[in-house]
């Protein structure tokens, strides 16, 4: 920061992925702001608007201050003019019209409560929307045939949107531990997603698993899925082979071993005991003492299978944040012609694949500064 006219001056680099965003935010007033505006834009198929608002947010959450005075704001990059609109709304008349506006919105609710259905997205709530279902009572009274998971998201919808804590990761990492070591000894599990980074919440949790030895995991997520299915831990999942082919991860074409990326998306029974024998307290959600609730919550759960050449991108990719994800390949497609995804780092330039077994070695591929789990908060 400089000196100018006794105003503070931040000095920030353009990618994401050039900085340490750590969970420590002092402008959570106008970043939560233009994260709402994102929201809207996605929920809105309006892709590059929300981007847009996500880098402004970014931005705002590595200065070192809260910005009080729009002069402070000079210089610093991803900052659009509609985005510092909102920016000195709020620091003028302490909210902005627009994201106030927002939030009231019939439409933006609607699609909140439609899309907080596990298996609805954007298209689908834009759809009901506009055959006049606004909220759930609606969607079920409109007989509206619903798949598999929509079925699953409607009957768990409270559990499901209560954010899960870093004791139920953790309750929920050790079944997933005890499957993996029953079905195939040596595996791992690593805990990946917002709690890798350090959250104290999330809307689900996430799970990459591996195997030290190259092709000992083929076949392996059935095998876990079967033993969690036996126990009684799932409440719904779907495995699906690598959707890597049907991905937006770019130009890099998947060799061989690439149809071994398996994943599975789950709704967990989390069962109170199961987090008091993982030594962490009760919450205060749904206990069983506590009035005839339910001793058990519903949680969403994401396991992927990788082999062991691809763990480290694995990892990589599935750490997050979704915005540091975005500008790593932004990085790597416009400042280092390469293309990365979870699977591979391939140089355009070269025209070979770059190896990795860890995570430091990829940031040093792409000629960046290495970035711990802790501060990809962007
Ligand atoms: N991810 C991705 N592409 C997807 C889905 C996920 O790149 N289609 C990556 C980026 C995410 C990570 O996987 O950070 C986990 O996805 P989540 O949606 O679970 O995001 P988080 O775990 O970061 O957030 P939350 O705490 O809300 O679960
Ligand atoms: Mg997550």
């Amino acid at each position: 920061p400089t000196n100018e006219a006794e105003v503070e001056v931040f000095s920030v680099p353009s990618y994401a992925c050039q900085r340490r965003t750590t969970l420590e935010n002092r402008n959570t007033v106008l970043t939560d702001a233009l994260s709402l505006l994102a929201e809207n834009a996605e929920l809105s198929a309006e892709e590059g608007r929300g981007v847009a608002f996500r880098r402004a947010a970014a931005v705002l959450k590595v200065l070192p201050e809260p910005v009080t005075d729009m002069t402070q704001l000079k210089g610093l990059p991803c900052l659009g003019e509609h985005s510092l609109r909102v920016i000195k709304d709020i620091l003028e008349n302490g909210a902005s019209s627009e994201v106030e506006s927002t939030k009231q919105s019939e439409r933006f609710k609607a699609l909140k409560v439609l899309t907080g259905v596990f298996g609805v997205g954007a298209k689908t709530a834009d759809r009901w929307i506009r055959e006049g279902i606004h909220d759930l009572q609606q969607l079920k009274d409109s007989r509206q045939t619903l798949n598999r998971a929509q079925r699953a998201g409607l009957e768990h919808y409270d559990d499901i949107n209560q954010p899960v804590s870093k004791a139920e990761a953790d309750a929920i990492g050790e079944i997933v531990e005890e499957a993996v070591a029953s079905v195939l000894p040596g595996a791992q599990v690593t805990l990946i997603g917002g709690f890798r980074r350090g959250k104290l919440t999330g809307h689900d949790v996430d799970f990459l698993i591996t195997h030290p030895e190259e092709g000992r995991e083929v076949g392996l997520m059935p095998k876990i899925v079967s033993w969690l299915e036996s126990q009684g831990f799932l409440l719904y999942q779907k495995t699906i082979r690598n959707s890597y082919l049907e991905s937006d991860d770019g130009p890099a074409r998947p060799c061989s071993n690439m149809d071994r990326f398996e994943r599975c998306f789950s709704v967990f029974k989390l069962a109170e005991d199961e987090k008091r024998r993982a030594g962490q307290t009760q919450s205060h959600h749904a206990s069983a003492e506590d009035g005839g609730l339910k001793p058990w919550r519903a949680v969403r759960v994401d396991l992927v299978v990788s082999p062991i050449s691809q763990f480290a991108f694995a990892l990589l990719g599935w750490t997050g944040s979704k915005l540091f994800e975005r500008e790593l390949r932004r990085w790597a497609g416009h400042e280092k012609t390469m293309s990365l995804s979870s699977h591979a780092l391939y140089d355009n330039t070269q025209r070979t694949y770059l190896r990795a077994t860890s995570e430091e070695e990829i940031f040093a591929h792409l000629g960046l500064d290495y970035i711990p789990p802790s501060e990809r908060n962007a």
